[in-house]
């Protein structure tokens, strides 16, 4: 069943936001499996990704393993490399750095992932992906190799997203980097949210729930947050299901 990206779409045309929460396996302690994705089920997260920059081979596989085994949220996969592609997980966002001008990150990687991918099960969803700075050096950028996009630079920003939606892409994702100082500001958002026609994904630094409505306000139609969850599972609290 490849629905995924359809209901993203149909969420999107209802005006329903989506939160999905990112586990970095790298980061992440494997027993703490089932207690935490138990909150993130009373939560009003519609979606769990997984991955991260820098991820020891076979710990996507065996945690995403564990998380389905407590949730029926979709599990998409957030890949910083090849090595973190499982076949266990529901989608891929299939990434392309087209803030950068690294061709590894651009084209390279997919070519060298597709051995894995031909034959798998996975829903594959081809994703423009864009760093913005934020004010800090980022994981994204030092394992990359690339320049954010400078954040006063609107217009090259939402061009940037615009060519990515002609170019065929099916979601744009603005990132301000994991654990970023700033979120990827409102006027970035809405600028780059009235030009395009796919559904628009932002995160990096988004800590609070201030900073999830501004986002969503603003035209984010999907926020990502991982670091806030890492640092304090109280974040849950303020973001349980009404039942
Ligand atoms: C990082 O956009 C994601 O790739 C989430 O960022 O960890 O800062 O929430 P945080």
């Amino acid at each position: 069943m490849k629905h995924i990206y359809n209901n993203i779409l149909q969420s999107v045309s209802n005006g329903d936001k989506l939160l999905a929460i990112l586990i970095d396996p790298d980061k992440f302690p494997l027993n703490n499996t089932e207690t935490f994705v138990n909150k993130v089920n009373e939560s009003i997260a519609t979606h769990i990704f997984v991955g991260g920059s820098e991820v020891e081979e076979q710990l996507t596989d065996a945690l995403v393993n564990e998380i389905k085994k407590h949730t029926q949220l979709p599990v998409i996969l957030f890949p910083g490399d090849v090595t973190q592609i499982t076949n266990k997980a529901d989608a891929l966002l299939f990434l392309s750095l087209i803030s950068g001008r690294n061709p590894e990150y651009l084209i390279g990687k997919h070519v060298q992932s597709v051995s894995k991918l031909k034959d798998s099960n996975l829903e594959i969803i081809p994703t423009g992906y864009i760093l913005v700075e934020n004010g800090k050096e980022t994981a994204v950028q030092r394992v990359t190799n690339t320049e954010p996009l400078p954040r006063v630079n609107v217009q090259y920003i939402t061009d940037t997203a615009k060519a990515g939606e002609l170019l065929g892409m099916k979601l744009i994702y603005l990132e301000a980097g994991s654990g970023a100082c700033e979120p990827i500001s409102e006027s970035i958002i809405s600028k780059v949210k009235k030009e395009l026609n796919v559904p628009l994904i932002v995160g990096g630094g988004i800590k609070s729930k201030k900073q999830l409505e501004s986002a969503y306000n603003s035209g984010a139609d999907l926020v990502v947050i991982g670091t806030a969850f890492e640092e304090d599972e109280t974040f849950f609290d303020s973001l349980k299901k009404k039942t």
